[in-house]
């Protein structure tokens, strides 16, 4: 039996700039090419949507890459078997083409009681949404069951898929897939995972999970643990550079094929780090003016669109330099038409200590002006409101930025209060007036 294995599509990323087509172009190659190459199944391992409630045009473009599969019309696997789901989940449309079988990931997942928008696909039939359950897929004598479970906060990723504690079907090629950060493998630095790769329940035939967006591969309890990676570049960093995108081509038989089929309409993307020392702004400028030129003339991979770059500043300024004279807007606005440039200045350092605290004092300067500004926004739109004469804005005003919001509560509390009472007391007289 032959899978495809896609990861993290994360349609909508990047949307308003100029890249948003980019997860669509490539989660659209991803599909059409696991098609081409025939697969009999395709996994796709969570993170289809870059946000949970994804806009109406994300929603359209996603929804005819999805009904490619379903269009093809023909179906070379059987369901046999569903475990611990629903069968009236599974919209029978989505068996009748190229089984799709899809976990949610973290940026798709909602509150329980809230339908998700990976849920809302397999309502439309264009897909089989699994968490904690599993699905047996046969065809001739071959079996193969697919062990789901979506993402869950990593805090309780350990204990939670302990307590699923999956079990590998007899007689079936078993895979398990998860969307979770693994041990080693954390995404970002915010995140701390509760499993490692020995949590992972043993006796399965493959290990997939999502969620880490460059392709890595690895082993677990002796058998293979693949990330497939993201389709969609979605961070600026050295290892999305070196690491190209694309989706696995998985032959189950004899012995088990792995093939990772790298994407064409990937943007080339190179990712430079330039270092100066105590460098002026128009050393600066012509640095990166020349860097960004040079990487244009280097042979392309996709010459079909603009190629991105990123390049991060690091090492000091001149004294009398100040970070923020460096335009690296003026820069991207230049080469636009050739390339995508992105610069990062945010680590180039200014070596003056004292220029830095003057920087401080400044910032907080221009902190206490901004709130006044706020102030006076505030009692100029209040000024024409009914009854605000009754407030003190500027000491409600004052209340909040200190973080007192439940004295100015109570405050506006009091005012409502007697305003309540006037009301009242002016009802009342209007009834005595009236008998
Ligand atoms: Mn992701």
């Amino acid at each position: 039996m032959k899978l495809a294995l896609i990861s993290d599509p994360h349609l909508g990323a990047k949307w308003g700039t100029p890249r948003e087509q980019d997860s669509f172009d490539q989660f659209r190659e991803a599909i059409e090419r696991s098609i081409e190459l025939g697969a009999q199944l395709i996994l796709i391992l969570g993170d289809i949507f870059d946000t949970r409630i994804p806009r109406q045009e994300v929603w359209a473009q996603a929804l005819r890459i999805l009904s490619l599969p379903l269009a093809h019309g023909r179906n070379s696997v059987r369901l046999v078997r569903i475990i611990d789901k629903d069968p009236g989940e599974i919209s029978p449309l989505s068996l009748r083409g190229i089984p799709v079988v899809a976990l949610h990931g973290n940026h798709e997942r909602r509150t329980r009681g809230l339908t998700n928008p990976v849920e809302a696909l397999e309502a439309a039939g264009l897909l089989i949404h699994l968490h904690h359950n599993s699905l047996v897929f046969e065809e001739g004598d071959q079996r193969v069951a697919v062990h789901g479970m979506s993402n869950v906060p990593e805090q309780y990723a350990s204990k939670v898929l302990s307590m699923w504690n999956p079990k590998p079907v007899e007689g079936a090629f078993n895979i398990l897939a998860l969307h979770q950060s693994i041990g080693q493998y954390v995404y970002s630095g915010e995140e701390t995972p509760t499993l490692d790769v020995s949590d992972l329940p043993p006796g399965f035939d493959l290990y997939l999970c999502g969620h880490i967006h460059y392709r890595s591969e690895s082993s677990a309890h002796g058998r293979p643990l693949i990330f497939p990676g993201s389709t969609e570049r979605t961070q600026l960093i050295k290892v999305e550079a070196e690491i190209p995108k694309g989706f696995y081509l998985v032959e189950i038989g004899e012995r088990l094929g792995l093939e990772f089929i790298e994407l064409r309409t990937q943007r080339d993307f190179h990712y430079v780090e330039m270092k100066f020392d105590g460098a002026t702004i128009s050393e600066i400028n012509k640095a990166v003016r020349k860097k960004v030129e040079e990487l244009l003339r280097q042979p392309r991979r996709n010459d079909r669109k603009p190629p991105l770059i990123r390049i991060r500043l690091l090492g000091t300024l001149a004294k009398e330099a100040s970070r923020s004279e460096f335009d690296d807007r003026a820069i991207s606005d230049e080469f636009a038409d050739r390339a995508i440039v992105v610069i990062g200045k945010a680590d180039l350092q200014v070596p003056d200590l004292g220029e830095k605290v003057q920087l401080l004092r400044e910032l907080r300067e221009q902190r206490l002006s901004m709130d006044e500004t706020a102030m006076c926004l505030l009692e100029e739109s209040l000024r024409d409101a009914a009854h605000v004469s009754l407030f003190d804005v500027r000491s409600l005003y004052s209340l909040l930025v200190a973080d007192r919001a439940e004295e100015a509560l109570q405050n506006i509390y009091r005012v409502v209060e007697s305003l309540v009472k006037a009301d009242l007391e002016r009802e009342k007289d209007d009834n005595a007036g009236q008998t």
